[in-house]
């Protein structure tokens, strides 16, 4: 008897722990062991932000990659409803109906039955969420998702239209570091002096080396110990990143610098110097008051350099971003037409254009 009482607290012992055991799997989950850049959704193994700005196919394409990620191409049912659910969720029009960028476009007409995605992979164009009629070579090369209601469907489309679209990237496991490139790395390696990424993601946000990456929509930069001297032999950098789709403007409101030796450059383009151009280098004592600097993408870098002698106080700037307003599409229509220019609340007219319709009988 005494036996059996003691097999039976054994089992139900065994019994307690792996119920503990299935509930802490449950209770991690994969939310838990992996995780995602900030502004995007982690839904299994991957992480998905749609993009509320409207691009053609390619550019939408080129946008993704430069956060190490891919247009989506949706390649499960389950996959096809998260994304509806993502991006009805990040309209805040909450439209009932729309469309966006998927990254698979049809590859010879269709002729072969088959769909490439903005990666180049080749997928049958069965495996597809088609709408009715669809898809129709006819219509266009590119795939766009349209939602109505509850479900979502796919439109072949002409690559050019303007749609906003969704980017699909690896998740890293929970703990690790996201590179711009979409690689993962070890957090012991931020701030290390040398480049895991392979693209300085992970030397980018450094204080302690005067290393700054700044995301927002505006903020202030200040050179250290700012209104005193800074020290010799500095080397700083501030990373100023805004949301796609807009512009930085750069606005300094006291500037003084040992002229020549201790310098101000800013750089515009890309997230990385090497996919940068130099806008401006600066140094001496200037009135910049009244001279932005803007950049027309929303990347700018500002760098700061002295040499071993003589400091000054350096300098204070502020940084904004702004929308940008230009763009748009253009219908031909048998009417001539005039495009305006905005500035404040006045527009000018800067050329008419004159459509002429030649028709061949
Ligand atoms: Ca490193
Ligand atoms: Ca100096």
């Amino acid at each position: 008897m005494k036996q059996s009482t003691a097999a039976n607290s054994h089992w139900l012992a065994a019994l307690l722990s792996s119920l503990l055991l299935l509930n802490l799997l449950h209770l991690i989950g994969a939310d838990e062991a992996f995780s995602c850049p900030n502004g995007w959704e982690l839904r299994g193994l991957n992480c998905y932000k749609y993009f509320n700005i409207k691009h053609s196919w390619d550019k939408s394409a080129e946008l993704c990659r430069r956060y190490g990620a891919e247009l989506v191409a949706i390649d499960s049912y389950a996959e096809n409803n998260e994304t509806l659910a993502i991006a009805r969720a990040s309209d805040p029009n909450q439209r009932a109906s729309d469309k966006y960028w998927l990254g698979l476009a049809s590859l010879d007409d269709l002729r072969t039955n088959t769909l490439e995605s903005a990666s180049g992979a080749l997928i049958s164009q069965y495996s597809g969420y088609w709408s009715l009629h669809q898809p129709n070579a006819e219509s266009g090369e590119c795939v766009a998702a349209a939602f109505a209601g509850k479900s979502q469907s796919w439109d072949l489309g002409t690559c050019e239209s303007l749609l906003p679209f969704m980017c699909r990237a690896q998740a890293c496991p929970q703990g690790s570091l996201h590179c711009a490139n979409g690689k993962c790395i070890n957090q012991a390696f931020k701030c290390d002096g040398s480049d895991d990424c392979g693209d300085g993601t992970d030397e980018l946000d450094c204080p302690a080396q005067c290393h700054y990456h700044m995301q927002s929509g505006g903020d202030v930069i200040e050179t250290p110990n700012y209104p005193h001297k800074y020290g010799a032999l500095s080397k700083c950098k501030w990373t100023l990143e805004g949301p796609l789709g807009s512009n930085i403007i750069l606005q300094f409101q006291d500037f003084e610098t040992e002229k020549t030796f201790d310098t101000v450059q800013i750089l515009v383009g890309g997230r990385t110097e090497d996919k940068s151009v130099s806008l401006a280098t600066l140094s001496g004592k200037q009135d910049l008051t009244t001279q932005p600097f803007v950049s027309a993408s929303n990347f700018m870098i500002v760098k700061f350099t002295t040499d071993g002698s003589v400091e000054r106080k350096g300098f204070r700037a502020t940084w904004k971003t702004e929308a940008k307003n230009c763009g748009g599409t253009l219908k031909a229509t048998l009417q001539r037409q005039i495009l305006t220019r905005k500035k404040s609340s006045s527009s000018i007219r800067i050329f008419v254009i004159a459509l002429t319709f030649i028709r061949y009988s």
